[in-house]
């Protein structure tokens, strides 16, 4: 760890004590009961930054009791309280921006301006929710007898688990966590086990603003433990709902564990984006959105574009922008170093997945344009990578890539695009580019997802709705509409009024 403080302190870090080595329960810095621990390593380079408690599902059930008790006062508290809890907690994150990209960097590999931009769309939420604490209302409606009033009081649900993604270490904890806080729950926070520093680091802030014990508690976990934290944290009769982002395949697991206890859940899960780029468009402008919405955080995102149609009178134009755009733009390497804009793949199973997408896509008949192999620095980095000739049936449309890979198909008409688009069990974002305004709203309503970005690369943002359809979650996080999953509706009738 001391070498590993010095070199980050050489990126700058100030507060070697960011770098926390214990979970956090119940307002304490706590090691697994079990005395285990795992090794975090920083994907650039393969070097291991320190260890974390490697905790296991009796350390959890310590973290939903602190949750739990801590719950019985914390939703007494006024939302002002909470609203003021949670700017502190907003300011603290905006006054330690640097600290937190350094270690976000450090574990996850985005480049150093993403860090530093996800630090500030992460305390954003912080900011947006102590605003929205104090708009929680009930409602008096209107009873069907002059004796009878009708009341609904919005209440906090109680103990909220969360299970968190790697691909946005700092953001996918806030968005959730601001939002239960605000509302009056608790929360006990898993986070993926490649990137436990940046949520640890987040905490300590929280700690730092005043937020009481229990209220946040976060508990690591390596892979092999994961799944037996997992399901207490699904299971466990004292937690009332459960908050996932990460893959398909593991929300429908957590969905089944919460079905038991009939608990509430919200899942944000894997995308499949369509990106359609309509004749008459903005060539320029949507060779720009697509160089963000497909590479920013090297493709590791649910909403990254990721089947690009193209419209036959454009195809030519566009490929050749693209081309340039991508061989131009794109610098590879270690997030820390300047100038770079593409990091590494998370880790080696991610990178595999990557590879063989783009492999199987090949043999499938996809021709390569550029890339398509690690990239030569070695270890987890991947080429920035463009395929054409592209069919449904290959693996580069079917799934979602989460890399660096453009695939991109050609079109004929506006109903084969939607046809094309909406031809996927994944419904979370959709982006296309049209400067036709009729066929704007026709698209935007035939596209099944639950967000789209008509001309525009850059839909995240504090203010949106963030959530999709189909097999691509329930519920939606940030806006308003962010505090829904973490309040029940109580239903009050008065009689006897004379
Ligand atoms: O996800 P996992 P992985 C997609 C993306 C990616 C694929 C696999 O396509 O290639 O998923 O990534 C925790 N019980 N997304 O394997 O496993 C895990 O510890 C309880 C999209 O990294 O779903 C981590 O905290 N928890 C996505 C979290 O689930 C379990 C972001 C996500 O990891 C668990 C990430 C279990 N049995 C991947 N198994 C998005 N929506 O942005 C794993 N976890």
């Amino acid at each position: 760890r001391a070498n590993m403080s010095e070199m980050l302190k050489g990126h700058g870090l100030r507060y070697a004590s960011f770098l926390h080595q214990k979970g956090y329960i119940g307002g304490q810095w706590v090691s697994a009961a079990s005395g285990k621990t795992f090794e975090v390593t920083n994907p650039s380079n393969g070097k291991v930054i320190a260890s974390v408690p490697d905790m296991d599902e009796h350390d959890a059930q310590m973290a939903i009791d602190a949750a739990y008790d801590a719950f019985q006062t914390w939703r007494r508290t006024t939302a002002k309280e909470r609203a003021i809890l949670l700017r502190k907690w907003y300011s603290l994150m905006e006054e330690h921006k640097e600290d937190l990209a350094i270690l976000m960097t450090a574990e996850a590999g985005k480049p150093l301006v993403e860090s530093r931009g996800e630090i500030t769309y992460g305390s954003s939420f912080l900011e947006w929710f102590a605003e929205e604490a104090r708009r929680i209302h009930g409602e008096v409606v209107q009873s069907p007898a002059p004796s009878k009033e009708m009341i609904f009081l919005r209440e906090p649900i109680g103990v909220v688990s969360m299970i968190t993604p790697w691909n946005f270490p700092n953001a996918m904890i806030t968005r959730k966590a601001g939002a239960a806080l605000a509302a009056g729950c608790t929360c006990v926070i898993k986070p993926a086990e490649d990137t436990p520093f940046s949520a640890l680091a987040a905490v300590d802030l929280a700690e730092k603003a005043g937020i009481p014990p229990g209220v946040v508690n976060v508990v690591t976990a390596s892979r092999p433990n994961t799944p037996a934290v997992g399901e207490i944290l699904c299971t466990s009769p004292k937690v009332a709902g459960m908050s996932f982002t990460g893959s398909t395949v593991v929300g429908q697991l957590l969905y089944k564990l919460c079905s038991t206890g009939i608990k509430r859940i919200g899942l944000e899960l894997g995308g499949n984006a369509p990106f359609i780029v309509f004749n008459g468009a903005n060539l320029k402008s949507a060779v720009e959105g697509l160089m963000v919405a497909k590479f920013r955080n090297a493709g590791q995102a649910c909403i990254s574009a990721n089947r690009i149609l193209v419209q036959s009178g454009v195809y030519d134009q566009f490929l050749e922008q693209l081309k340039e755009a991508v061989s131009k733009q794109l610098v590879v390497g270690d997030g820390f170093d300047k100038g770079v804009n593409q990091g590494p793949i998370i880790n080696q199973s991610q990178l595999n997945k990557v590879s063989a997408i783009v492999k199987d896509s090949v043999a499938a008949g996809a021709h390569l344009v550029t890339g398509g192999n690690p990239h030569k620095l070695g270890g987890l980095f991947y080429e920035p990578t463009i395929l054409t000739e592209v069919t449904e049936d290959m693996p580069c449309f079917k799934e979602e890539i989460f890399g660096p890979v453009v695939a991109v198909r050609k079109f004929e008409t506006e109903e084969e695009a939607l046809q094309i688009a909406n031809n996927s069990d994944r419904g979370l974002a959709a982006y296309f580019y049209s400067q036709d305004v009729s066929q704007v709203w026709r698209v935007a309503r035939r596209l099944e997802t639950g967000m789209i970005g008509i001309n525009e690369g850059l839909i995240s943002a504090t203010e949106g709705a963030f959530g999709g359809v189909k097999q691509s979650g329930i519920g939606r996080e940030g806006s308003r509409h962010g505090i829904d999953d973490y309040t029940n509706i109580k239903y009050i009738c008065i009689g006897g009024i004379n």
